[in-house]
């Protein structure tokens, strides 16, 4: 799939009453684009970030989360869970509001791929009609910029397959290709593991039912787990095993979650 350039969200934005930037309530920091933030300002657009999956973060973390915006960085942020339908309404209430002042409403939605704006944009109309990422699936499963109503006047603007330069790391290498083409996924996922393990030990051995600090011991466990070994040497293949925790992950299947920069706790769960 293509990816979108900045000039084109610049093109998109422009046409916006609202931008609403996706990412995951489990990590914000790490999936927050700088880009789309300053352009709708450039443009004086509604600037507005959705903390979605909050359903994998206590309630007291994500309301840190929101806090943290709005006081360290002037930003309105609302948690939402598309699986539990948490902040549905109130997400829809802050769009009609805004239809309000305008004949119809556009809403341009951006985030890195499986950050959940199709499942967003399928809450919202309370029916399924953007296709979500089913697996195996592949990375940018929504095809091409596409607009959905999702209530009288309320039109959103699904811009799949933009990845913002500024935001890098471990969140883009498991986001920007499909999870089969990730070149060395046990990096990933030992990478991945680690994170979650240091935050969040638990959910692990939840998800797993394995208990290790060890993230290659887990993959082992995993494959072995799952009948999963190499035809050449009967090893377990954990090769196998690091691609599903990294689907798992994007799925939305391991609770995890990073407290706001200014706060230092002790997060286990
Ligand atoms: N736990 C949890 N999982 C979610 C939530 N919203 C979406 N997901 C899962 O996250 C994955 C990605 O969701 P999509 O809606 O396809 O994400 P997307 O941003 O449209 O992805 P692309 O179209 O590939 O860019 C899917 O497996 C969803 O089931 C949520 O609120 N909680
Ligand atoms: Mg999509």
């Amino acid at each position: 799939m293509r990816l979108l350039k900045t000039s084109e969200i610049s093109k998109i934005i422009a046409k916006a009453d609202i931008v609403a930037e996706v990412v995951e309530a489990r990590a914000p920091l790490a999936l927050k684009s700088g880009i789309v933030e300053g352009i709708a300002r450039k443009f004086s657009r509604d600037y507005l970030l959705i903390l979605n999956k909050c359903d994998l973060v206590p309630q007291n973390i994500c309301r840190e989360w929101v806090e943290y915006f709005a006081s360290n960085r002037s930003i309105n942020a609302i948690c939402v869970s598309t699986v539990k339908k948490v902040g549905i309404k109130k997400l829809m209430q802050v769009f009609m509001d805004k239809l309000k002042k305008v004949d119809s409403l556009n809403v341009a939605l951006f985030g890195l791929p499986k950050v959940g704006k199709s499942s967003l944009i399928n809450a919202l109309k309370k029916k399924d009609s953007a296709p979500t990422s089913p697996y195996p699936g592949s990375w940018g499963y929504t095809k091409g910029v596409t607009i959905y109503k999702v209530a009288p006047g309320i039109y959103i603007i699904d811009t799949p397959g933009y990845i913002p330069f500024d935001v890098k790391g471990l969140e883009v290498l498991i986001r920007s290709q499909p999870v089969e083409l990730i070149n060395n996924p046990v990096r990933a996922a030992t990478e991945l593991l680690k994170l979650v393990l240091k935050h969040n030990a638990k959910s692990i051995e939840r998800a797993y039912t394995v208990r290790s600090s060890d993230p290659l011991e887990i993959l082992m466990h995993i494959a072995i787990k799952r009948g999963w070994f190499y035809k050449k040497d009967g090893e377990p293949n954990i090769e196998e095993a690091a691609r599903a925790v990294i689907r798992d992950y994007l799925d939305g299947k391991i609770r995890f979650y990073l407290t706001p920069p200014a706060r230092k706790l002790s997060n286990s769960s």
